[in-house]
């Protein structure tokens, strides 16, 4: 069966043949599109093997070799040739139907406009072709197409020509790319759009133009998107020396897109979500993210396309580098604390769950079913972590000098993670062959530390031990570079470095100390593992406070109220009373009070972990304890710093930025949680808003009170912004995520809301989405209902968009952590999958390998 094609890294040969050059002429005609691809292709090497191309739901036309009719087959969406020749020039014509295209990959319509999408391997839904990311052609590309609907007509490079077809109201254009490139950065894009356009000179005096497409009447909303490219554009010249290559780089922004953004070369296309933004409809959130993508995909202009993958399971070698890339961005350029924090979120609550699930895999995968399923955090948040550990090892010189070596040796060329590891190694002259591993192994390391202060000597020793264990198979010794602080009883910083673990146990020494340090560990999440270590509430409490690192003062507070809530956990179990010790509550009251510490660093401290994020911290969860002690522990707090809170609540609404925002939001939810008193704040704050964030803020403090207010604001919220469907995502949203026990009832009421639409990502992604990853006491009810409505939900999708379907499923296969019977409910939703006539590829891969478990 098709479906059960496994591919493997072991098995990867270099292509028989390559095209060098490619003449596209798409005739965009609705049902009756044709495509015409004139391939130049070349043998490689000396061997008789047939030319083998790859296509999918195409209509073949006619396949010619030099000009006359060449001898072909079918077999299994694959079209095979027979010819002798080494050099040859193949024309190829298909048709297809854009129109019918719901999975969004290929050539597809978004909302009356054609667009693409052809990575990991959308260009065979366009015509037959060595869709492989190692076969790299220069394209020329004509497109025609009606001009009155179509106006705009984009592909990747510089327009060369254009003209029109005034009898039948057609024109048409030609560009050029000329630099080669793999199938998968290929886009088209026709359409009517409003453009914002703009220039940048680049460091070596040349005037790019830049241009943002989007939907008509949205011009105003484009502004954010244009700035953030131009910062990304001077940082990567200033940061990495690197300068942009076209004359022109246009962005794209489209309704319907199974995923953020795709950088395809010097034509991006954009989910909406990551470009429009204005004051009224946009959090600060959406804003960051808008800048976070815009760099992301700009960046791969030098780290994905003209540096490329081999093969698909190197995919890491462009996306961990660039994620790594876009974080260090929004670092420079932004609060490096906060964004820190934000990756290690993504990494523990995640990957972690990844790394601890049926999908567990190396961020370099060894096989893989379908490659649309390896775009995971795994491969990209993982993957830059794996890029953070060598520029910890290098430090900032070596690692630029191992990013020019990089390119110097490989730009124009399609290569491998050892060929980027090699570059580091090389330029740096540091030893790399341990910390190789890991691009090779999957799970999440343990790391044990403990620790012992030998008074007569004034001698601290520190042991460290390392053990990954990935399904049952222990995995090597790993290089782990780990970061650390000793904090005297004082609060002075002692010592502050970075240590080297190499091998599986480790005890390092310090000497000339008077009293037992306090041990900052694995500071700044410095390696991707889990760290061992049997804090106390006094240590916690003195890191929170003096620790030099913010990130390690957050990373405290989470210790201290995660151990608060699991103490609790242990307490209900045993059927105790449950109790907040004091000194937790004070050293929050100390957060809420201190006016040193950035404002957006103590939202962050006072946004308690929640149940997903818990449960990534143990083996096993009794998810009904769980709710009730993390409630606890919240509403103690918050009532314990009630005074305090409002007290900020009121100095803060007078101050306008982010930061100040994100505290002013999350104290008013904290103050909601107490009593339903504070109602008044949240009308206040609701009814007098001046930007999303604010408007957004109340809501939520709203929905997480369940205050009598909430259907009133709700109706409100939606009244003005009916028509603005990115903020009726929020709407969605808000509504998913509310923890009562009517929420599925109103998840599938919302689905026949006209703002629903069972056709857009962005709106399955922001209702249905919402509801099974961050409603996780309502999603994982006892009954199983939350499961079953998942699964009715996959059937459906599984026919018409299998890559969302696939994205969606996670909570469902991630089974471990759960009680016996929410393990045998989530099953047998699993083997009603299985059992699809038609199941996809993606949905196929991830339900097998959960119930092979
Ligand atoms: N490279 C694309 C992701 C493509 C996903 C294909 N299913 C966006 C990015 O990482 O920049
Ligand atoms: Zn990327």
């Amino acid at each position: 069966m098709n479906q059960a094609q496994e591919k493997h890294l072991k098995d990867y040969t270099k292509p028989a043949f390559t095209i060098t050059h490619v003449d596209l002429n798409v005739i965009l005609d609705g049902k009756n599109t044709k495509v015409t691809a004139v391939s130049t292709v070349r043998r490689n090497g000396e061997h008789q093997h047939e030319l083998v191309l790859d296509g999918e739901q195409l209509s073949l036309s006619s396949v010619k070799l030099n000009g006359v009719a060449a001898n072909y087959r079918q077999h299994d969406n694959q079209l095979l040739i027979n010819t002798d020749q080494n050099n040859f020039e193949l024309e190829i014509v298909t048709l297809l139907d854009p129109e019918a295209n719901s999975s969004l990959e290929g050539l597809y319509m978004s909302d009356g406009a054609y667009c693409t999408q052809c990575e990991a391997e959308g260009f065979r839904g366009i015509t037959y072709f060595l869709d492989r990311p190692d076969v790299l052609a220069v394209y020329t590309v004509r497109i025609e197409a009606e001009k009155q609907a179509f106006p705009f007509l984009l592909s990747n490079g510089n327009l060369v020509d254009k003209g029109e077809m005034p009898r039948s109201g057609r024109h048409f254009v030609k560009w050029h790319d000329p630099f080669p490139k793999p199938s998968y950065l290929f886009a088209l894009v026709a359409g009517d759009f409003d453009l914002l356009s703009d220039t940048f000179t680049t460091m070596s005096d040349r005037e790019v133009k830049l241009q943002v497409f989007v939907d008509k009447g949205n011009l105003h909303k484009a502004e954010h998107a244009m700035a953030s490219l131009k910062k990304a554009m001077k940082w990567d010249e200033t940061r990495f020396g690197l300068e942009y290559d076209l004359d022109v780089y246009m962005i794209v922004a489209v309704d319907f897109f199974n995923m953020g953004a795709m950088e395809n070369k010097g034509l991006n296309v954009f989910n909406t979500k990551y470009v429009l933004a204005d004051k009224a409809s946009a959090t600060d959130d959406d804003y960051h993210g808008i800048e976070s993508v815009v760099g992301h995909e700009y960046f791969h202009n030098w780290t994905g396309n003209r540096v490329t993958c081999r093969d698909w399971f190197q995919l890491s070698l462009k996306e961990g580098l660039t994620v790594f890339r876009d974080q260090e961005f929004s670092s420079d350029v932004g609060s490096r604390a906060v964004n820190r924090i934000h990756a290690i979120r993504v990494m523990k609550n995640q990957q972690f769950a990844e790394d601890a699930g049926p999908m567990s895999h190396p961020i370099r995968p060894e096989s893989v079913i379908e490659m649309n399923n390896f775009y995971t955090v795994t491969v990209y948040d993982k993957g830059a972590e794996v890029i953070r550990m060598m520029h910890t090892i290098l430090g900032e010189d070596g690692f630029q000098a191992g990013m020019k070596c990089y390119f110097e040796r490989h730009d124009g060329q399609a290569v491998t993670c050892d060929d980027f590891v090699n570059a580091m190694q090389d330029a740096s002259g540091k030893d790399l062959t341990l910390f190789r591993r890991w691009y090779s192994q999957a799970g999440t390391p343990v790391v044990t530390v403990s620790d012992r202060f030998d008074a007569d000597k004034g001698e601290y020793h520190l042991t460290i031990a390392q053990q990954v264990v990935s399904k049952g198979v222990k995995g090597q010794v790993l290089h782990i570079p780990f970061s650390i602080e000793l904090l005297g009883i004082t609060g002075q910083s002692i010592v502050n470095k970075v240590l080297d673990i190499t091998k599986s146990i480790q005890t390092f020494v310090f000497d000339g100390l008077e009293n037992a340090p306090i041990p900052s560990l694995l500071q700044d999440f410095s390696a991707p593992v889990k760290l061992v270590y049997d804090f106390n509430i006094d240590q916690l409490v003195h890191l929170m406070r003096y620790a030099s690192s913010e990130v390690a003062r957050w990373e405290a507070s989470v210790q201290l109220v995660s151990q608060t809530i699991w103490n609790n956990v242990a307490q209900l179990q045993q059927q105790q009373v449950m109790v907040v010790d004091s000194r937790v509550v004070e050293a929050f009251r100390g957060i809420i009070l201190d006016a040193n510490i950035d404002q957006a660093l103590v939202a962050e401290i006072l946004s308690i972990p929640s149940a997903s994020a818990l449960i990534e911290q143990v083996d096993k969860v009794d998810l009904d304890a769980l709710a009730k002690a993390r409630e606890f522990v919240v509403e103690e707090l918050a009532s314990a710093c009630e005074d305090e809170l409002l007290a900020r609540y009121r100095e803060l609404i007078l101050v306008n930025n982010a930061g100040a925002r994100a505290f002013k939001n999350v104290t008013l939810s904290l103050l909601c949680l107490v009593t339903d008193a504070h109602e008044s704040l949240v009308q206040k704050q609701y009814y007098s808003a001046k930007n999303m964030t604010d408007s957004l803020g109340a809501l939520k403090a709203a929905a997480t009170g369940q205050l009598s207010c909430l259907p009133m604001l709700l109706s409100d919220f939606e009244s003005m912004w009916e028509s603005t469907p990115l903020v009726m995502d929020k709407w969605l949203t808000l509504q998913a995520l509310v923890d009562n026990d009517d929420v599925i009832d109103q998840v599938k009421a919302l689905t026949k809301h006209p703002s629903f639409s069972f056709s857009n990502p962005n709106r399955i992604r922001s209702l249905i989405g919402a509801f099974v990853a961050a409603n996780t006491y309502q999603f994982h009810r006892a009954d199983g209902e939350g499961y079953r409505y998942l699964t009715k939900i996959l059937i459906k999708l599984n026919k018409t968009n299998p890559q969302v379907a696939s994205r969606m499923i996670t909570p469902l296969i991630q089974f471990s952590k759960f009680d016996q019977q929410r393990q045998q409910l989530m099953k047998q939703c699993l083997v009603e999958l299985k059992s699809l006539p038609d199941l996809s590829k993606d949905l196929y891969e991830k339900v097998t390998k959960s119930l092979a478990e």
